[in-house]
């Protein structure tokens, strides 16, 4: 397995961007000729996106990059990557005094509002490319203002941009490097972190709404829940805790 050495991965070339269409589909057009650990970094994105052709409001001020990950993994090891960078990201804000948690699958909340949502996308076998969207001193726009926070909201001043990205870097490189090593190491830091887990949750995802008692996260990182028809694994979805 590539990367077990003590040499940085992640952030090992940084491209740095005024602005761009999607610091993602930046980091996918470069990554077959780019080495694993590379970066993308956008002043902001005038079509960031989310999940399923959502969109991802990315101002001035936020934190928006990709990275380029060669891992040798396959399809079922995704979810795992996504939550490299969600655990990154609970520690970062953790060195910052912020006391956050992960929503299954992909973002990570604090007080009940979302700060950063995550978007992974790739080629099998080739390249996996890691976006993270972490709101830092942008506005929020006011249509997301019930359910969004950044953390010049929660700490009452502006954050050095250029600080968040170098402790994530090094936050997303030791995660990698665990990932590497043993996935199991990040699903069970995910359990510790996954503020869902142990709720009555409403999931809505491709199929329709499913209620029930979150359980579990698997091995697969699936979620597992409880419903009144049995327990089912859920790969994707929306989950709500007020419902
Ligand atoms: C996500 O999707 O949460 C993944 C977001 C990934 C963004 C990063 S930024 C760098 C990289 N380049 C990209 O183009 N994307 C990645 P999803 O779970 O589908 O959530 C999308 C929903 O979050 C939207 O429908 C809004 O409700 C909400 N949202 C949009 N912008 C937000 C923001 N800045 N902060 C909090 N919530 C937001």
């Amino acid at each position: 397995m590539k990367g077990c050495g003590m040499e940085h991965i992640i952030g090992i070339r940084i491209i740095n961007l005024d602005e761009v269409d999607s610091t993602n589909e930046y980091a996918k057009r470069i990554a077959p000729s780019s080495p694993e650990g590379t970066v993308v970094v956008a002043g902001k994105q005038t079509l960031g996106k989310g999940r399923r052709g959502r969109k991802w409001a990315s101002p001035e001020g936020g934190l928006w990059m990709s990275v380029v990950l060669k891992p040798e993994v396959d399809a079922a090891d995704m979810p795992k990557i996504v939550f490299i960078g969600a655990l990154a990201v609970v520690d970062t804000l953790q060195e910052f005094g912020i006391r956050a948690g992960i929503k299954w699958p992909n973002d990570v909340w604090v007080d009940g509002r979302k700060i950063c949502g995550i978007l992974t996308e790739g080629k099998l076998g080739k390249f996996v490319v890691l976006g993270i969207g972490l709101n830092v001193n942008n506005e929020i726009p006011e249509e997301l203002k019930e359910m969004a926070t950044s953390m010049k909201l929660i700490l009452g001043r502006e954050v050095d941009l250029g600080r968040v990205l170098k402790i994530l870097l090094g936050n997303l490189d030791r995660w990698y490097r665990s990932f590497l090593k043993d996935g199991s190491s990040v699903i069970s830091a995910v359990k510790e972190r996954c503020f869902v887990l142990g709720r009555r949750v409403r999931v809505v995802e491709d199929g329709g709404e499913l209620i029930g008692q979150a359980v579990d996260i698997d091995e697969s990182g699936a979620l597992i829940l409880e419903t009144s028809k049995g327990s089912v694994r859920l790969f994707y979805g929306d989950v709500s805790l007020r419902f």
